[in-house]
């Protein structure tokens, strides 16, 4: 049995994975750009979603659309540090989402336990050792340049095979640089310089970068690859559930998702597949 179709208990049982609720402080991300950018909204929304269920909060200052221009550090820290001070005092667990480290560095001394650079320590070289310095798990996602141009054209001989590749050699940067491998995630990066059909192999292929031997974190969440199924972000939201069971059993440790009640529920289900009924 492929591991994308056992949702049987297991180590890589459904109930291991951990659902993370995006909150963007931007007025120009994809889905909710503007709908948080007020900081008592903002505060709101992530209190809601950890209600309904969500472990982490991935609070960002800088859209990373296709096609987006950089946000300037003092803008993106003004975005994000209050959010993050309020939420990490409050007790909940916080991720920065951010591609700086000035922004990573002034994030955990908020509270956020999570550094999460969609560059994977790329965009800036200074992520790596400011990383390493603080408690945090630091997240590498899959990239290849700024969202300006990462859409134009982007080449893969076999999609899986590159970015398993790609992201082992961030690992070796990243370990070499003084993060211990027990505060490193990964993630494949859907819709980061992939087309869609990148983005079905990669999920297709998750066992792959799981077997690299770090937490991996999956990002489908309203993605353009899910059009098909509707025009409208929020209409995405019961494709994104599906991936986010999917992806658990194939032994993602989380997921990262904007509306935390589906997920929740649909790993719910996936959950009581797996025990036979039983709470456990
Ligand atoms: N996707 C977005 C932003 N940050 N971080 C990780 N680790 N993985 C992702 O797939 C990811 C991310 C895209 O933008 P959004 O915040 O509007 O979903």
């Amino acid at each position: 049995m492929t591991s994308n179709t056992a949702l049987s208990a297991s180590a890589s049982s459904p109930v291991n994975t951990a659902v993370w609720g995006v909150l963007n402080v931007t007025p120009d991300s994809f889905s909710d750009g503007g709908l948080w950018l007020n900081p008592d909204n903002a505060l709101a929304h992530a209190r809601d979603m950890v209600a309904a269920g969500a472990a982490v909060i991935d609070v960002g200052g800088e859209s990373t659309r296709p096609g987006a221009e950089r946000v300037d550090v003092a803008e993106e820290l003004r975005r994000v540090i209050p959010v993050i001070r309020e939420l990490a005092e409050s007790g909940i667990a916080v991720s920065v989402d951010t591609m700086r480290a000035e922004v990573a560095a002034a994030a955990v001394r908020a509270g956020a336990s999570y550094i999460n650079d969609v560059s994977g320590g790329l965009a800036d070289a200074r992520m790596a050792a400011t990383a390493a310095d603080s408690d945090a798990v630091f997240v590498a996602m899959h990239w290849r340049g700024h969202s300006v141009t990462m859409q134009d054209n982007p080449h893969y001989d076999d999609v899986v095979a590159d970015v398993c590749a790609e992201i082992a050699e961030r690992l070796e940067h990243l370990i070499g640089a003084g993060i211990p491998s027990a505060r490193l995630w990964v993630d494949p990066g859907l819709g980061f310089a992939k087309t869609a059909d990148h983005n079905w192999a990669l999920l297709r292929g998750l066992d792959r970068l799981i077997a690299l031997g770090c937490p991996v974190l999956v990002g489908a969440s309203r993605k353009r690859f899910l059009a098909e199924f509707s025009a409208e972000p929020a209409g995405r939201d019961l494709p994104t559930a599906v991936i986010s069971v999917l992806s658990a059993a194939a032994g993602a440790r989380a997921v990262r998702v904007h509306n935390v009640a589906d997920t929740v529920t649909a790993l719910r289900v996936a959950e009581l597949w797996s025990n036979g009924g039983h709470n456990v």
